[in-house]
């Protein structure tokens, strides 16, 4: 079998859920590369040679230019914080290695732009990873909407929500600076809501939004501290500069009305991804908590006999699910990365492209960046105002 040598630059919670990707793509599925997983790169020398050691990388790095000027690497994972990406990104791309990188995809809509220009000059392949679309159930949406099981749709509905920050107390972590992040869940889960709404319902148009911050200080993080970690604590103070919460109404380019909430301080929500699509001829219901079902309501059935049903996307006519389980044995969080991987195998053996790619990602910042300026203007902005 035909190899790629990866490396990797980032060994924390998506470090992790990447390594598990390139490791159990080639064992569950048909991929025309066996990755081979060459370098991991991290700041700290001794956490990052644990990390390789758990996941099986030959080798370890601290620089990650070192690491994407490497002749024998084919492949850059961008498992990094948000303000890393650019110059990461676009290195990697002038060096020729195809890119896998974490979302949001960038600080700025600016910023994206480099990126996705940087990529398509170097003809790299590119993939941002939004790897909710790779959610069996989600994707099965998708099909359904393409089969038009739903008709016109009218609404898009969603939220994603969180609670690991709702403690005064917890520190100052990377996701709570506007330098790190670029805004708060505005951009850490408002990016993936309206990938989902691009994927499902189309462009967006204009938005409506408002931003708000509860906490406007926290403890300097200590030894431990990060993405739902509080670690160490008790530090002296540092300013919040991101949203604690970002609210925004959508109008999509095909005349559909959509709303999207994201925060991190909605208590007794953990990792709440949520849609509702309404169309003419039915609705859709998504909830990543109960990930492996979709709900479906179908206006052509008997009146008397209409309600929402709970599809179990476990068949192996459903998509991805055939490298899995038999129907039933359901399947997690971690495998929508496994699939992404798939895919950016298929993609890179047939030399075409694969989505959410770079462009995908300067759209969603472009909209994310109009809600920013909704906000902080207190009107309506088009899109295309962003420039
Ligand atoms: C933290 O909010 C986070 O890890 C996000 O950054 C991820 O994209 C999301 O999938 C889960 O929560």
């Amino acid at each position: 079998m035909k190899t790629v040598n990866v490396a990797i630059i980032g060994t924390k919670f998506m470090g992790k859920a990447h390594s598990n990707a390139w490791t159990n793509a080639p064992k569950f599925f048909s991929v025309p590369f066996k990755p081979v997983l060459k370098v991991a790169c991290g700041q700290d020398k001794k956490g990052t040679e644990d990390f390789a050691a758990n996941w099986g990388w030959q080798e370890v790095e601290t620089d990650w230019r070192k690491v994407v000027e490497r002749k024998d690497v084919d492949i850059i994972d961008v498992s990094t914080p948000t303000y890393l990406h650019k110059d990461i990104v676009i290195a990697a791309a002038q060096n020729g290695k195809h890119i896998f990188c974490e979302k949001p995809m960038a600080l700025s809509y600016a910023q994206a732009k480099e990126m996705y220009n940087a990529a398509e000059k170097a003809g790299v392949l590119h993939y941002l990873n939004h790897n909710y679309r790779r959610c069996p159930a989600v994707s099965y949406a998708r099909q359904m909407i393409e089969e038009g099981k739903i008709g016109t749709i009218y609404h898009w509905r969603g939220a994603y929500l969180q609670d690991w920050i709702t403690d005064p107390n917890f520190p100052l972590t990377w996701h709570l600076r506007k330098e790190n992040a670029g805004a708060g869940p505005h951009y850490d889960l408002n990016s993936h809501s309206v990938d989902l709404a691009r994927f499902l319902v189309g462009e967006i148009k204009a938005v409506s939004a408002m931003l708000k911050r509860f906490i406007a200080k926290r403890p300097l993080p200590g030894a431990g501290a990060g993405t739902f970690k509080a670690g160490e604590g008790g530090g002296p103070m540092g300013e919040v500069t991101v949203d604690d919460a970002a609210f925004m109404v959508a109008e999509f380019e095909n005349g559909a009305l959509g709303s999207f909430e994201a925060s991190r301080f909605a208590n007794g929500r953990k990792n709440y991804n949520y849609f509702e699509i309404y169309g003419s001829k039915g609705s859709l219901v998504f909830n990543l908590e109960r990930m492996n079902e979709l709900q479906y309501l179908n206006l052509e059935d008997p009146a008397d006999q209409q309600g929402f049903r709970d599809i179990l996307v476990t068949n192996a006519t459903h998509p991805y699910v055939g490298g899995w389980w038999p129907p039933g044995h359901i399947i997690g969080y971690e495998h929508e990365f496994t699939h992404a991987v798939v895919d950016f195998l298929k993609a890179l053996d047939k030399g075409s492209k694969i989505k959410p790619n770079f462009e995908d990602g300067m759209r969603i910042m472009q909209v994310l960046e109009a809600a920013i300026l909704s906000s902080e203007s207190g009107r309506k902005v088009a899109v295309s105002e962003i420039q």
